[in-house]
């Protein structure tokens, strides 16, 4: 049986410049930038981040996959 922090792993895949690395940026870090002209992300993006919620710590594996078309 499982035991500590429950774990959600998350796997987003879109086409390019449908807006994933900014997901993924105000899903880290809470920002977002408008900048253009920024590379594409090539492949993929992987990042955890622990939160608390309801009194308990869980942690989320994001996965944010471009694809090309
Ligand atoms: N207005 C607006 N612009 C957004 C939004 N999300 C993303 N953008 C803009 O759309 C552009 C592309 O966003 P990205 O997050 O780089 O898209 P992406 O899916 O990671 O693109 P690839 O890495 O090429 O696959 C950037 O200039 C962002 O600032 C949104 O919700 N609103
Ligand atoms: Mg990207």
């Amino acid at each position: 049986m499982a035991t500590g922090a429950p774990n959600y792993k998350i796997i987003l895949c879109g086409e390019y410049g449908v807006g994933k690395s900014s997901l993924f940026r105000r899903f880290m870090n809470d920002t977002f930038s408008e900048e253009r002209g920024k590379k594409s992300s090539i492949g993929l993006d992987q990042a955890s981040q622990c939160f608390h919620v309801n009194g308990e710590d869980v942690k989320v594996l994001c996965n944010f996959i471009s694809v090309i078309k």
